[in-house]
């Protein structure tokens, strides 16, 4: 079975260990993750590229964890040195071992390799597949597409924003600089067309998934993929489960619930990308209305606290992926 996961950080990355969990033990399964790019960014003169580590870190088993991004065990004797020369971001945490990948990406990169190749190249270091599932990890893009948050005060990078900031000033907008030019890397829309299911990732709808499907070319890839695309709602009862979604969300004037991020991504019978969707239990009461909109809908558990509960989310994806009734 061929699965492609549209996908961000730190959820993005609990999802896909379940995606892998769920099907290391079936038919051999190939994952393609085609991942975020837009909180990437220039910083110490190194290529930062925080989902695709966050993801990679998490497969490989080497991730911190508890916070949810950067390598476990790490120590801060080079970021001391960098702050101690006033360069980079105090406030951007940039471990010892985490450094290791930017310095190896910038080295890739600078030898002129395109970032899916330096991305090939680093998680090869660890192989992210387990049983019959492989899993292999896509940029959205090659090309430097970064979003940046307009506020009142200007425009800053999306990252100084989210950690800085802590989001909040208020995002009136959020721009993808350069995306007009900007094409999906190499094999990514084969990816979305040849798969037997396309999930979206319980990540942020805007900055993670959206920025994924602004880059020319994907949004109508999976608009009319012939496999099934099955959404997850990162939402629960009008919370979000981690990070700060609902200000970026606020922001193009999407309330912070679930039935609305459906809506936001819209049926396939009316161009837009979904053909099922997952809510949690306390949003059951929606399915009703998402499905006369053409949205099939599943109400189940959907904090995802370990692995146990990561399976049986995405069995529940898969499950509706199959049930559909051939696409009108
Ligand atoms: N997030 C923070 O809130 N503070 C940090 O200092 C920080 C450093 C960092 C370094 C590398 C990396 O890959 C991620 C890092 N993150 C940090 C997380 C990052 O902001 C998020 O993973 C996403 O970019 C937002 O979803």
């Amino acid at each position: 079975m061929r699965v492609t996961v549209l996908a961000g950080g730190v959820g993005g990355s609990r999802f896909l260990k379940g995606v892998r969990a769920a099907l290391r033990d079936g038919e051999p399964s190939e994952i393609t993750a085609v991942v975020n790019t837009g909180d990437d960014m220039w910083l110490a003169g190194l290529r930062i590229a925080p989902d695709l580590d966050t993801i990679a870190y998490a497969l490989a088993g080497v991730n911190d964890e508890e916070r949810g991004w950067g390598r476990a065990g790490e120590t801060m004797r080079v970021s001391e040195e960098l702050a101690a020369f006033g360069v980079g971001w105090p406030w951007f945490t940039l471990g010892d071992l985490d450094l290791g990948t930017h310095i190896a990406r910038t080295a890739f990169l600078h030898d002129g390799l395109p970032l899916s190749e330096a991305t090939r190249r680093i998680t090869a270091r660890w192989p992210l597949g387990a049983g019959a599932a492989s899993i292999e990890l896509l940029p959205a893009t090659d090309d430097e597409v970064e979003t940046h948050v307009v506020t009142d005060d200007g425009e800053l990078h999306f990252e100084e924003w989210w950690t800085r900031l802590r989001a909040a000033a208020p995002a009136r907008a959020f721009v993808q600089t350069g995306v007009e030019a900007s094409r999906p890397a190499p094999g990514v829309l084969e990816a979305i067309r040849d798969a037997d299911v396309v999930l979206l990732a319980p990540s942020n709808p805007v900055v993670s998934i959206g920025t994924i499907l602004g880059i020319p070319g994907i949004r109508d890839a999976v608009a009319t993929t012939p496999a099934p695309v099955i959404g997850v709602a990162g939402i629960i009862g009008g919370a979000v489960v981690r990070g700060m979604a609902d200000a970026c969300l606020s922001a193009i004037g999407v309330a912070t619930d679930a039935a609305a991020v459906a809506r936001h991504y819209g049926p396939r019978s009316a161009g837009g990308l979904l053909d099922g969707w997952l809510v949690d239990e306390v949003d059951a009461a929606s399915a009703a209305g998402l499905e006369a909109d053409g949205i099939r809908t599943r109400a189940l558990p959907l904090r995802m606290r370990d692995d146990a509960s990561s399976v049986a989310i995405v069995r529940a994806a898969l499950g509706l992926a199959a049930s559909g009734s051939t696409r009108g």
